[in-house]
């Protein structure tokens, strides 16, 4: 009974109820590292049940990952870090971690797409993102998110994945801070709320 429960909520994943919140998709590498390492997807489970989220499928196009074992409780929050021992070392340990497998969506620095599976096949969320998202002529032609420190936020969780409903953070969760100036080297809020919310 127990395991013909598990499937059907494998099954019974619904687009919308496990949806891609916020992408660091342009880490600041300067301070931070190499681009590759430090990039990370934060899921949310939008329904009001855990969920497990194992054979779940990251896809950029040409690249695909696995989700491993991971029940993600209602509106919880956790990341899928392409590097986990990097993103440990930028964020602490406190936040939680879906474990995966297979290849990393190299998440392009200019422009790049997203889709998120059901283990049953079925698109879960999908966002083609640009790097002039969040572009603010008044202060820079480039987007905070695009290397300046800052991830890719979504504002209304519910709602589609348009530019207008996608920002950079402007706040941060990691301890790490530029020797420099002080400032934080890579904002955003992995595994919280989203600041823009
Ligand atoms: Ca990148
Ligand atoms: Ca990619
Ligand atoms: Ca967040």
């Amino acid at each position: 009974m127990l395991l013909i429960t598990m499937v059907l909520s494998i099954v019974m994943v619904a687009p919308g109820e496990i949806v891609i919140t916020e992408i660091m998709y342009n880490p600041d590498g300067p301070t931070l590292g190499e681009d590759d390492l430090f990039e990370w997807v934060e899921l949310c489970n939008r329904s009001t049940e855990p969920i497990q989220l194992e054979g779940m499928m990251l896809n950029d196009g040409s690249n695909q990952l696995f989700l491993g074992n991971f029940i993600l409780e209602p509106m919880a929050r956790a990341v899928v870090p392409a590097n986990e021992s990097s993103f440990i070392s930028a964020y602490g340990s406190d936040i939680l971690i879906i474990p995966w497998s297979g290849i990393w969506t190299k998440l392009s620095n200019s422009a790049d797409m997203l889709l998120l599976y059901s283990a049953s096949g079925g698109v879960l969320d999908e966002i083609a993102y640009f790097d002039t998202w969040g572009v603010d002529e008044e202060i820079s032609s480039r987007s905070a998110a695009d290397g300046i420190g800052s991830s890719l936020e979504k504002i209304s969780i519910g709602e589609e994945n348009t530019e207008t409903n996608w920002a950079p953070s402007i706040d941060y969760a990691s301890p790490n801070v530029d020797p420099d100036t002080g400032d934080p080297v890579c904002w955003g809020t992995p595994g919280e709320v989203n600041s823009v919310e």
